[in-house]
């Protein structure tokens, strides 16, 4: 079992679209650990998007994922973090399969709606950027996960 870290990025809540990709990852049998909605700060930007400093697009990728809210999850399942990156598409959505959200919903790169960690390094260091532990719901502690009693 892992975890990986989604992001839903600012034109995926300015397009309507968060609704439309967190239904994506339901139907695949992602389990949410955590959820919530805040506005990415400078810093925080910086520290997330670190391996592109210096890269040309780097200042217009702070300034898009700074712009509005968005929401970031963290979910679950075996072989979570290929099996997101398999569920969004490839990074520019030009490329991007039909049937992957990036696919259906996006033509460039620098509005690729969806952020999903790309190895376990990763989404161990993203994780512990956005998520306090015990904010991450612990699904091992429900004996049947699929019947809430009470
Ligand atoms: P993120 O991190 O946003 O989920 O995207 P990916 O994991 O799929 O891709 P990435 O880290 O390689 O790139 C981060 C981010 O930068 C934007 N980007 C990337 C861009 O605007 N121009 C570019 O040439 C590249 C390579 C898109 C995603």
């Amino acid at each position: 079992m892992e975890r990986t870290l989604i992001i839903l990025k600012p034109d995926a809540v300015q397009r309507g679209l968060c609704g439309t990709i967190l239904s994506r990852f339901e139907q695949r049998g992602f389990r949410i650990a955590g959820m919530k909605w805040l506005k990415v700060q400078e810093v925080l930007a910086h520290e997330h998007y670190a391996e592109h400093k210096g890269k040309p697009f780097f200042k217009e990728l702070v300034a898009y994922i700074t712009s509005a809210p968005v929401i970031v999850m963290a979910l679950e399942g075996p072989s979570a973090i290929a099996a997101a990156r398999a569920t969004i598409g490839t990074t520019n959505p030009r490329d991007a399969s039909p049937g992957s959200i990036r696919g259906d919903f996006a033509l460039e790169v620098g509005r690729n709606l969806v952020h999903a960690s790309d190895s376990l390094a990763s989404a161990e260091r993203e994780l512990r950027l956005f998520f306090a532990k015990e904010d991450l719901f612990d699904w091992d502690r429900v004996t049947d996960p699929w019947v809430f009693s009470g």
